[in-house]
């Protein structure tokens, strides 16, 4: 049996073993959807990202009247980028009658709160999480807007290998289900056209990497890749500059944040990052951009991927007229949803069947999409 049959079979279970522990929500004032992310702590700029993308949103489908007939109502919960939190606010959203979620930011943290939320027959979509696993576990309740890291990492090591023509690198990752998983996504995508010359991790949440940066300097590296989110990257760059170590220095989406830049300073500049293409040239994202900006600023990598997901799982909602979990999931994966980013679409698993990966690179401060 194929991997992809095995996969496609169990979601198939798992939707009807749900079918008889599902109830229908409802009876409320509200239809209440959970924003779940890291509201609070050093990686809070997602989770505000998050609950702006969602709030402009709700409050768009607010001024039209709500979904089936009644206003919709945030809930928004803190995981502070921890698992055990994570599961703890995803039974709390479980048992406020919450229809559906978005989020959670970490993969850490989305992929063990979803069986919670399948549980509580609740789908989640989440903006960010690009770890394989989430959409990988045969959950029916599971979608994500954004790419995976199996898509990004081969991004970064065609990048290295085709277009900076470097051979000798250095991988570092912060053990995260995320952070782990796309250093190693990268590394198995250069294969044996590059020789890794240190491997290694750091602790999410130290300060002080010089020791870890002295021992892949004298491994002289051309290149080092970073698996990890930008509190620990911008401090690693600007670490590793201070060092005198100056190979190129590439991340994944987890750093493509101006913080990277506060953090890491004028040693930022330079850094490669994949990311998903620029919205600033998407017409379809043209009116996001312009009122997000009035409202609360300038954008976040994932402010447009959470007000995607929220318009998904309203529509789902509306066009289904049930609030009932997997009514909702077979919704959304039925659609094809025309999004700020431009066509969404989700495969059997859970996937969005059009996200893709480009290379950004810090120029002036700033990020620049420098591939198409
Ligand atoms: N995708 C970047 C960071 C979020 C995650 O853990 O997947």
């Amino acid at each position: 049996m194929s991997k992809k049959f095995f996969i496609t079979a169990l979601i198939a279970l798992a939707f009807a073993v749900a079918v008889s522990a599902c109830a229908k929500k409802g009876g409320e004032d509200t239809i209440k959807i959970g924003i779940a992310g890291p509201m609070t702590g050093d990686q809070s700029k997602m989770g505000m990202d998050f609950k702006n993308g969602v709030e402009l949103a709700v409050s768009e489908w607010n001024a039209k009247g709500g979904v089936l007939g009644k206003k919709i109502e945030m809930v928004v919960v803190d995981d502070q980028h921890d698992p055990k939190q994570a599961v703890s606010i995803a039974n709390k959203l479980v048992n406020e009658g919450v229809v559906g979620v978005v989020g959670h930011f970490n993969s850490s943290c989305s992929i063990p709160s979803s069986k919670i939320y399948m549980d509580g027959c609740v789908p989640m979509i989440t903006p960010a999480t690009t770890n394989p696993t989430y959409t990988e576990q045969g959950c029916w309740n599971v979608f994500r807007v954004c790419g995976r890291d199996d898509q990004q990492g081969k991004a970064a090591a065609d990048f290295v290998l085709g277009t900076l023509k470097k051979t000798k690198v250095a991988v570092l990752h912060d053990k995260t289900t995320y952070g782990q998983g796309i250093a190693d996504e990268f590394k198995k995508n250069l294969g044996d056209k590059a020789q890794v010359v240190y491997y290694g991790s750091i602790i999410q949440g130290d300060r002080d990497f010089k020791s870890v940066l002295t021992s892949i300097k004298s491994s002289s590296p051309e290149v080092i890749y970073f698996g990890g989110i930008y509190p620990e990257g911008g401090l690693l760059i600007k670490q590793a500059r201070e060092l005198g170590l100056n190979s190129d220095f590439i991340s994944g989406d987890g750093c493509i944040d101006p913080k990277f830049v506060e953090i890491g300073g004028k040693s930022a500049e330079g850094a490669y990052l994949t990311f998903s293409p620029d919205p600033q040239n998407i017409e379809t994202a043209r009116t996001f951009l312009e009122t997000y900006h009035k409202k609360y600023g300038p954008h976040g990598p994932y402010s447009i991927y959470a007000y995607d997901a929220t318009n998904v799982l309203l529509k789902a909602i509306n066009d289904t007229g049930s609030t009932e979990g997997k009514a909702i999931a077979n919704a959304i994966h039925k659609g094809m949803y025309g999004g700020a980013l431009g066509e969404v679409q989700f495969d059997a698993k859970g996937d969005n069947k059009i996200a893709h990966y480009v290379i950004w690179q810090v120029k002036d401060g700033g990020f620049v999409q420098v591939t198409k």
